[in-house]
């Protein structure tokens, strides 16, 4: 006897698509399929039959299709704000003169350490909430602003927290080599001691490290610094990415390529040798406009070279309360294209395509069959057009590995 039963996910078809796949743009309209959380077909339009059809909860047409956006770079959890910093820094004040006076990141590392768990989730949740409306679906969330055991881990509890509570993926990233403590003044190399003994090995055990980033930087640590975190995060397994060659060319890139790393970030004063490094490694340069914006940068990085070298570019938010106050994912494609001069279609592959490689996640960040269905659904006419317009509240649809959250 046939027995009938409702598939628990019923399978959605999208059609009449313009899409962009992570990669490119296809040319023409286009159908998706997805079924059990996966693209389980798609094709151009006029081949769309009756059979592919059959079975499918039919999602209306129009508009354009991407992966979801992936901001592979963020620090969303932290205490407090830091207006007054950016009232200093309009009356003539660098970023360099007021980490060095001790405000910028150890301001925030006061505030962090005075806010509980449960504050910082709030604070966090609302942050990503308007990321999650303006089209993402996977995020990286850093540390970075504890800088002692008990605060490095308290952060990341709050990011992996916010990745059981929100309709996101979260990938975290342990940062405690981002600043100096003030209890460690004068003692960087005690300070390292500290991360490689203690932190990063607390951190790991209770599974709250999905990779490890370093400030390679002459307010930061140095490259010998950052080789002994690097060391002990291969120890136990986990990827490394840096901060590199934001504010000075430190050699941070290099390093990272040399421990066949995620990502080296920033990257203003990137050179030639980094560059090639990078490019061998396969390590993907990760562009964050809004802190180049905030800081008002004019070193720009290399773009063309790493286009020649075919070093992959990411492009994320930087989102953090000093260098980047901006929770607008969609704004990072216009800034990338702005003020960088990538491409739209650069930019949108940076965001999903490369942006996945950049958090070590095959599967994500592009629209093929058998990939995650992590899609959205824009209102507009042409890929290209959500990286011209900067204009919240273009999202129709956002899917979660299937399952649809918004729309
Ligand atoms: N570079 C950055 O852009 C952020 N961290 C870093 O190493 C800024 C962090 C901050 O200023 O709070
Ligand atoms: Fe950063």
């Amino acid at each position: 006897m046939a027995t009938t039963s409702q598939p628990q996910h019923p399978s959605r078809l999208w059609r009449d698509l313009s899409l962009f796949d992570g990669l490119t743009t296809q040319p023409g309209r286009c159908w998706v399929k997805v079924e059990d959380g996966r693209i389980a077909a798609m094709g151009a339009m006029d081949s769309l039959d009756q059979a592919q059809r059959a079975d499918c909860i039919d999602m209306g047409s129009g508009g354009v299709m991407t992966p979801g956006l992936i901001d592979c770079h963020t620090h969303l959890v932290y205490g407090g704000q830091r207006s007054d910093e950016f009232e200093l820094r309009l009356e003539g004040a660098s970023y360099e003169d007021i980490s060095r006076r001790g405000g910028g990141i150890l301001g925030t590392v006061q505030a962090t350490r005075d806010a509980d768990e449960a504050a910082l989730f709030t604070t966090a949740a609302t942050r990503l909430g308007a990321m999650i409306d303006d089209g993402v679906t996977s995020v990286e969330i850093k540390s970075g602003y504890g800088l002692s055991t008990d605060d490095e881990l308290k952060m990341l509890r709050v990011a992996r927290r916010l990745g059981r509570e929100l309709p996101v993926r979260v990938s975290t990233t342990l940062l405690a080599a981002h600043a100096l403590p003030p209890e460690y003044h004068g003692n960087a190399d005690g300070y390292i001691d500290l991360v490689c003994n203690e932190i990063l090995p607390a951190a790991h055990a209770e599974g709250l490290v999905d990779a490890v980033d370093v400030f390679c930087e002459r307010i930061a640590f140095s490259r010998e610094q950052c080789l002994r975190v690097f060391e002990a995060a291969r120890a136990l397994g986990l990827p490394v990415k840096a901060h590199a060659e934001q504010l000075s060319l430190s050699g941070g890139a290099s390093l990272v390529a040399e421990h066949h790393g995620l990502s080296a970030d920033h990257i203003e004063y990137l050179d030639d040798a980094g560059i090639a490094a990078m490019a061998e490694a396969g390590t993907v340069g990760v562009l964050l406009p809004g802190a180049f914006y905030t800081l008002r940068e004019t070193q720009q990085p290399p773009i063309d070279a790493m286009r020649r070298a075919g070093v992959a570019m990411a492009v994320a938010s930087d989102a953090n309360p000093g260098t980047s106050p901006i929770m607008l994912p969609t704004l990072m494609l216009n800034m990338a294209c702005t003020l960088l001069r990538l491409t739209p279609q650069e930019a949108l592959a940076g965001m999903t395509a490369h942006a996945a490689t950049a958090i070590g996640t095959a599967g994500l960040g592009r629209i093929t069959v058998g990939a995650i269905a992590d899609l959205c659904v824009w209102d507009v006419q042409r890929p290209a057009e959500l990286a011209y317009a900067v204009q919240p509240g273009r999202l129709r649809h956002r899917v979660l590995e299937g399952v649809l959250t918004h729309g």
